[in-house]
C-alpha cells in the first residue's frame, strides 16, 4: 500500500497519556470513590441492574499495581458511525494489554457488534496494529449498527467468549451502544460468565457527554475539519461577494457540531435545533429569521453570507415533526408497498393528500418537491424517515428565496440572493485524528485495559480534566448505570444513557447568543485553517471552543 508522507509521520507520533498512566503498568494503583446513583429513576434502574448498579467511581493513581495476575483475552468492537481516533482506542488497549503480559491477546470483532455474535474476528498483532496508529477511520476491524440488545444475542455472545476464553469485551460506541454495553455487562454478571464489559465514549455528534464524560472522541477532529472547510467557504464568499452558502453539518439530533463550527468560524447564521424546539419556531419563522439577516446585509451592499444548518433541525420544528410522524403512520407496514406501487408522483401526491391532516398538508404543500419526495425515501430499520437524507440546506434556502421574493414584491428588499449548498458530514468522520483525539483515544483504550485488569465491569472508560495539558488529565472509570434514566422508546419504557442536547443556558450557547447579531449583520468570519499536527502546542493541542467555554477557560 502506498503511504502519504503524513501517514508515515503519524505512525511515529507517540500519543500523550495522563500523568498517572505514564509510569508503566506495574505502577498504576486504583482509588475507589463514593458509590454512585443513576441521574434519575434510581429505583427502576437499580432494579434492572441488580449486579452492576451503584458501583463506585474509580480513579487511577501512581502506586503499586495490586490487581490479581491473570492472562487476559479481550475482545473489542467498534459500533456505529466512524469517529476520528477509533484506531487509537484499539492501539491503546492493545499496548496496555501487551505491556502487562505479551501472552495477552486482543480479538477484534469485525463489522461492528454483529462480529461478536457471528464470531467473525481477527487476533491483533504488532505488525497489523502498527498500520493504524494515529490514523482516522474504523477500517482496522470495520464498524456496524447492529444493536446487541436481546437475551438471545447476549447468550450467543457469552458462548463466543467462552469458546475463545475471552474474559472482557470493550465496546467503542455512542449513547445507544454504551447503553447496550451496560445491559450486556449486567447479563454477563447475572449469568456468572466471568466476562467483563467496558465502554468507550465515541461519536462526532458530541451528544454523549455529562458531568462525568467531558466529551466523546471524534468531536474535536470532525468539527475542526468542518470548520476548516467553512472558513475556506467564508473566505471565498468574502472574496467573490456574490453567494449565500447554506452548509448543513452532521449531528443526527443534537446541534453541538453546528454550534462548535459557529464558535470557530463566526458565520452570519447558525441554526440551533434545541432553540428552534424551545421557541417552537415554525419553518416560516426560521425562514424569516434568515431572510432578515440577508436583507440587512443587502442593505449594506453585502449580498453574500454563510449559514450553518444542523442536520437534524427539521425534526425539532414542531409542525415538521408532526408531519414526519403522520408520514410514518401513513407508510406503516404494508401501506408502504401500496404507496411505492403508485406509478406517478401525481398519484402519490393524491395518496398523501388523502392521508395527512389539513395542518400537516399545509406544511407539506410549501416544501419544494425534491424535499417532499425525500420524506418518502427508504425508512430506517424502525420504520422512520431518515432525516439525514433530507436536504435541509436546500429546504431553508428555498424558503428564504420565497420570503425575499415576497419582500421584493412589497418593495422592502432590493438585494440579490444567489444560494449555494454544501453538506459536511462524511468528510470529517475519518480525518486523521487531531493530537487531542489521538491522545484522548489512546488514553481511553489504555485506561479501558486498566479497568479490566482491576476487575471492573459495566464501566465507561473515563478521562477527564481535558482542557488542561494531557499530563494533567485524570484517568478512571464511571459505572454506566450512573448516566442512565428511563425514557420512552418505541412505545416502551427503557433504561438509556441520557442524550446530551445543547443546553440553552450553557456557556457555549450563551457565548454564541451574545455575539450572533453582530456576526449576522457584519462580516466577522474567522478562518481556522487546517488541523496542525506538528508545531507549537498553542496551534497543535487546542481543544474545541465548546470545551474551553464549558470549563471556564474562555470568556
Ligand atoms: P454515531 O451516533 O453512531 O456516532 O453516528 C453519528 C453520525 O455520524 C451522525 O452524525 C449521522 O447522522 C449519522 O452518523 C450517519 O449515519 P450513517 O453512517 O449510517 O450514514
Amino acid at each position: 500500500m502506498k503511504l502519504s508522507p503524513l501517514q508515515t509521520a503519524r505512525y511515529e507520533y507517540a500519543p500523550k497519556l495522563p500523568g498517572m498512566l505514564r509510569n508503566g503498568i506495574a505502577d498504576i494503583c486504583v482509588n475507589e470513590g463514593a458509590e454512585t446513583q443513576s441521574v434519575a429513576d434510581q429505583e427502576k434502574i437499580a432494579a434492572l441492574f441488580p449486579n452492576t448498579y451503584g458501583k463506585k467511581e474509580i480513579i487511577f493513581a501512581k502506586g503499586q499495581n495490586t490487581s490479581a495476575p491473570k492472562t487476559h483475552k479481550v475482545g473489542v468492537i467498534l459500533s456505529g458511525g466512524q469517529a476520528p481516533g477509533g484506531h487509537n482506542v484499539v492501539c491503546g488497549l492493545y499496548d496496555a494489554l501487551k505491556a502487562t503480559n505479551p501472552e495477552n491477546e486482543l480479538y477484534g470483532f469485525k463489522g461492528g457488534p454483529s462480529g461478536l455474535i457471528e464470531d467473525d474476528y481477527i487476533i491483533m498483532t504488532d505488525e497489523y496494529i502498527d498500520q493504524f496508529r494515529n490514523t482516522g477511520g474504523f477500517d482496522i476491524i470495520g464498524s456496524g449498527r447492529t444493536k446487541l440488545e436481546t437475551n438471545e444475542q447476549f447468550a450467543i455472545a457469552a458462548e463466543v467468549c467462552k469458546k475463545h476464553g475471552i474474559t472482557a469485551i470493550v465496546i467503542i460506541g455512542g449513547d445507544d451502544s454504551n447503553t447496550n454495553a451496560a445491559i450486556l455487562a449486567e447479563y454477563m454478571a447475572a449469568n456468572n460468565t466471568g466476562v467483563q464489559v467496558i465502554g468507550c465514549p465515541k461519536t462526532i455528534d458530541g451528544d454523549l457527554k455529562n458531568e462525568d464524560i467531558e466529551c466523546s472522541f471524534g468531536f474535536d477532529t470532525a468539527t475542526k475539519t468542518y470548520s476548516e472547510i467553512i472558513g475556506n467557504i467564508e473566505r471565498d464568499a468574502n472574496s467573490a461577494k456574490k453567494y449565500w452558502h447554506f452548509i448543513k453539518v452532521m449531528g443526527r439530533s443534537a446541534s453541538h457540531v453546528a454550534l462548535e463550527c459557529a464558535l470557530e468560524t463566526q458565520p452570519n447564521i447558525c441554526l440551533i435545533s434545541e432553540e428552534v424546539a424551545a421557541k417552537k419556531m415554525s419553518l416560516s419563522a426560521i425562514a424569516d429569521y434568515i431572510a432578515d439577516a440577508v436583507a440587512k446585509r443587502a442593505a449594506k451592499g453585502m449580498n453574500f453570507g454563510v449559514a450553518i444548518i444542523p442536520e437534524g433541525v427539521v425534526e425539532f420544528v414542531p409542525e415538521f415533526s408532526v408531519l414526519i410522524a403522520e408520514i410514518n403512520e401513513l407508510l406503516a407496514g404494508a401501506k408502504a408497498d401500496a404507496f411505492n406501487a403508485l406509478p406517478t408522483w401525481a398519484d402519490k401526491y393524491a395518496f398523501i393528500e388523502a392521508g395527512l391532516t389539513k395542518e400537516s398538508m399545509e406544511v407539506f404543500a410549501i416544501l419544494p418537491q425534491a424535499i417532499q419526495q425525500q420524506l418518502f425515501l427508504e425508512r430506517d430499520p424502525h420504520g422512520n424517515v431518515q432525516v439525514s437524507l433530507i436536504e435541509s440546506e436546500k429546504l431553508f434556502s428555498a424558503l428564504v428565496a420565497d420570503k425575499l421574493a415576497a419582500r421584493k414584491a412589497a418593495g422592502t428588499y432590493n438585494g440579490k440572493f444567489g444560494a449555494l449548498h454544501h453538506f459536511l458530514g462524511y468528510e470529517g468522520r475519518c480525518a486523521f485524528p487531531s493530537n487531542f483525539d489521538s491522545d484522548y483515544c489512546y488514553s481511553l483504550g489504555y485506561n479501558a485495559f486498566m479497568l479490566i485488569q482491576y476487575g471492573y465491569t459495566g464501566y465507561l472508560s473515563k478521562i477527564s480534566n481535558l482542557s488542561e495539558p494531557a499530563n494533567e488529565w485524570v484517568a478512571g472509570g464511571m459505572p454506566i448505570t450512573k448516566m442512565m434514566n428511563i425514557e420512552r422508546r418505541h412505545g416502551e419504557d427503557k433504561p438509556v444513557i441520557k442524550k446530551a442536547l445543547v443546553e440553552l443556558d450553557g456557556a457555549p450557547f450563551k457565548y454564541f447568543e451574545a455575539h450572533r447579531e453582530e456576526w449576522a449583520e457584519n462580516t466577522c468570519f474567522v478562518y481556522p485553517g487546517a488541523i496542525q499536527y506538528y508545531g507549537p502546542t498553542e496551534v497543535c493541542d487546542i481543544t474545541t471552543v465548546t470545551l474551553a467555554l464549558e470549563q471556564g477557560k474562555m470568556k
